[in-house]
C-alpha cells in the first residue's frame, strides 16, 4: 500500500497540534477500523499520527538482505565541488576529520577510525524521498547517541544539527550549503546513525562519502550527506535561513516524519 506523503503528514501535524484531547478519538478510529477492515487508510493514517506523538523511542521498519534495492538511487549533490571536499576524497579521505561542537562540554574532533571505534548498528530500511521514490539499503554506522555521551551535551541543548560539505547553489558565502538538524528524541534514537558503510561497502560518494546522517523515521532530505561538522544548539534561529535545513528554508517540513 502507498499512502500520498503529504496526507499522512498533513493530517499528523493536525493531530500533533490539537494536542492530546483527540488521542481518545484516535484509538475509536483504530478500534472502527479493526472492524470495518475496508477501511484501511484512517488506520494507516491514525497509527502514523500516534507514533509520531506516542512513541518518540519506536522503531522504524527493519527489512530482509533480499529486500535492499540493486540500484539505490543518488539524488541532490552527489559529488561535491568545494576545493576541500575534492582534496579529501582524493586521497580517500584519510585526512577527513568530524567535528563535534556547539553545546558540548568536551568537543571532539574524530577521525574515521575514530568514529568506527564508536558503539555501531547496522540496519536495513526504506529510504523515502518526496520527489516520490524509495528505496532499501542497509547502513552500518556510529550511533549518534554514543557520540554526544562522548561530547557530553551542555543542559541548554534542544538540537543537532549537520553541517554538510556541499553547497545546491552558486552562492559563495555559504547561504546555499546543505545542512539539516533534528531533536534531542531522534538524536538519541537507537536507529539515529553517522554512517559510514552502505550495503556492506564504504559509504560512496554519491551516496555522501565518506559519512551520512542515518535518521530512519523521517524522510530523504533529512538524511544529511558529506556530514563534516555535528553541532549542538539550542535554536535554529541564527543558522542560515532560520528554519532548520537547506530544504526547510525553502519550505520543506522541519520535522519530515515518515
Ligand atoms: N549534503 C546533502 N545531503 C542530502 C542531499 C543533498 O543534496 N546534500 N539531498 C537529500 C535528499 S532530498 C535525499 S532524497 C537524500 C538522497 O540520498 P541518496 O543520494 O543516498 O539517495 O539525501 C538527502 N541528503
Ligand atoms: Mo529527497
Amino acid at each position: 500500500m502507498s499512502w500520498p506523503l503529504l496526507n499522512r503528514r498533513r493530517l499528523a501535524t493536525l493531530i500533533a497540534s490539537t494536542g492530546g484531547a483527540v488521542l481518545s478519538g484516535c484509538d475509536k478510529i483504530t478500534d472502527n477500523n479493526k472492524v470495518a477492515r475496508g477501511v484501511g487508510t484512517a488506520e494507516v493514517l491514525t497509527r502514523s499520527a500516534q507514533r509520531l506523538i506516542l512513541s518518540p523511542g519506536q522503531l522504524a521498519p527493519e527489512y530482509n538482505e533480499s529486500d535492499i534495492s540493486k540500484v539505490f538511487k543518488p539524488n541532490g549533490t552527489t559529488d561535491p565541488e568545494s576545493d576541500a571536499y575534492i582534496a579529501l576524497r582524493d586521497t580517500g579521505f584519510k585526512d577527513w576529520k568530524l567535528e563535534v561542537a556547539g553545546l558540548v562540554e568536551r568537543p571532539l574532533t574524530l577521525s574515521l577510525d575514530q568514529l568506527r571505534a564508536l558503539p555501531s548498528r547496522t540496519q536495513i530500511t526504506r529510504h523515502d524521498c518526496v520527489e516520490g521514490w524509495s528505496c532499501i539499503g542497509k547502513w552500518k554506522g556510529a550511533k549518534l547517541g554514543a557520540l554526544l555521551a562522548e561530547a557530553r551535551l551542555k543542559s541548554e541543548a534542544r538540537y543537532i544539527v549537520f553541517h554538510c560539505a556541499d553547497s545546491l547553489g552558486d552562492a559563495d558565502d555559504g547561504s546555499d550549503d546543505y545542512y539539516e538538524s533534528i531533536g534531542l528524541a531522534d538524536a538519541f534514537h537507537p536507529q539515529t546513525l553517522l554512517a559510514y558503510d552502505m550495503n556492506d561497502a564504504p559509504l560512496d560518494v554519491a551516496h555522501g562519502a565518506p559519512i551520512r546522517l542515518r535518521v530512519e523515521r523521517h524522510l530523504g532530505y533529512k538524511q544529511a550527506k558529506y556530514v563534516m561538522k555535528v553541532e549542538a544548539v539550542a535554536s535554529l534561529d541564527r543558522l542560515h535561513g532560520g528554519f532548520g535545513g537547506y530544504w526547510e528554508d525553502r519550505g520543506y517540513e522541519w520535522y519530515g516524519g515518515i
